[in-house]
């Protein structure tokens, strides 16, 4: 699949590079990692990263903004997106070829080229291997794109943490420490949190709920989040912070948005992207979400929370 993927980058003038929506490191590393080995790769080729700007990973660095006319007759490659629907920019359709690179279980095969590693820790490591891959054949890699990559595979493995890490991705990210960037201002920026949000993480760890079987549950309101001036986007970074509570075998957070209440699912053991389906969403077997209606169904989110971690689902 990377012979047929890098085919098509040789062949193509413009690359249009995607990511999903509500984007986290992996999406912004995998997309602007691949963007800078192939802008280095192919210095007369025209190549684009888009998608909404995410101001709170501007760190790794700001999006490109294109008209729709650049779409005629380019390659179009999406990274670290499950389904389509999840794909920030719509315009991916408007391309000539579509290429979908991603780690997550491959739900909806979207795309003319599908290469999809469940065992991947994350899209960045993919990248990271396809750039291995295609060294030989010309593909270079930058510091930029050993910065991004090293940022999204850390993301994505919650710093090495997740089990979903092997030996591959030490291997990998102990080759991109070998580029010139700071590994230090790179983690300052990853985890440092506004005072707001560090108080609304006291709250989430001074209220959560634990029921009966090791499932907690954490309600986020919009009233909540008005009084301690966080958005919902940010709210969904303290999600793994139940993680060290003796006992956790699954937790939810509902974060209320306008018109929808985000449900984001975290486990230790039983599979919880199951419970997201259910609900129309996705994700990981230990790190899934969803968004729901009203707080009606989110008391059904929870009970299929509990069915599942007791062993009735
Ligand atoms: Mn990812």
């Amino acid at each position: 699949m990377k012979e047929k993927i890098l085919e098509a980058i040789k062949q193509y003038e413009t690359i249009i590079v995607h990511r999903h929506v509500r984007p986290d490191p992996d999406a912004y590393g995998s997309q602007g990692g691949l963007v800078e080995i192939l802008k280095e790769s192919f210095p007369e080729k025209h190549i684009f990263a888009v998608g909404q700007d995410e101001p709170t990973l501007h760190y790794m660095f700001t999006p490109d903004v294109i008209d729709d006319e650049v779409y005629k007759g380019a390659l179009v490659i999406v990274c670290d997106t499950a389904n389509a629907e999840r794909i920030c920019d719509l315009r991916y359709k408007m391309g000539e070829k579509l290429i979908k690179i991603d780690h997550h279980p491959n739900e909806e095969p979207y795309g003319d080229v599908l290469w999809v590693d469940t065992t991947a820790s994350s899209c960045s490591e993919m990248i990271y291997e396809f750039y291995l891959f295609g060294k030989e054949q010309g593909l270079k890699l930058n510091d930029e794109a050993a910065r991004l990559l090293f940022a999204g595979i850390v993301g994505d493995t919650g710093r090495f943490l997740f089990p979903s890490t092997t030996e591959k991705t030490f291997i990998y990210a102990g080759e991109l420490i070998h580029y010139q960037f700071s590994r230090t201002e790179l983690f300052d920026k990853m985890y440092e949190l506004e005072p707001n949000i560090i108080k609304l993480k006291g709250y989430v760890l001074q209220s959560f709920e634990f029921q009966t079987n090791g499932v907690a549950v954490v309600k986020l309101t919009n009233e909540l989040l008005d009084q301690y001036q966080v958005n919902p986007t940010e709210a969904s970074l303290l999600v793994g912070v139940l993680g060290d509570v003796k006992g956790m075998k699954a937790w939810v957070f509902f974060i209320e948005e306008k018109d929808q209440i985000r449900v984001r699912l975290r486990s230790k053991g039983p599979v919880i992207n199951k419970v997201a389906r259910k609900f129309n969403g996705g994700g990981h077997p230990l790190a899934a979400g969803a968004s729901i209606r009203s707080w009606d169904e989110a008391t059904d989110v929870l009970n299929e929370l509990n069915k599942l971690v007791s062993g009735t689902m």
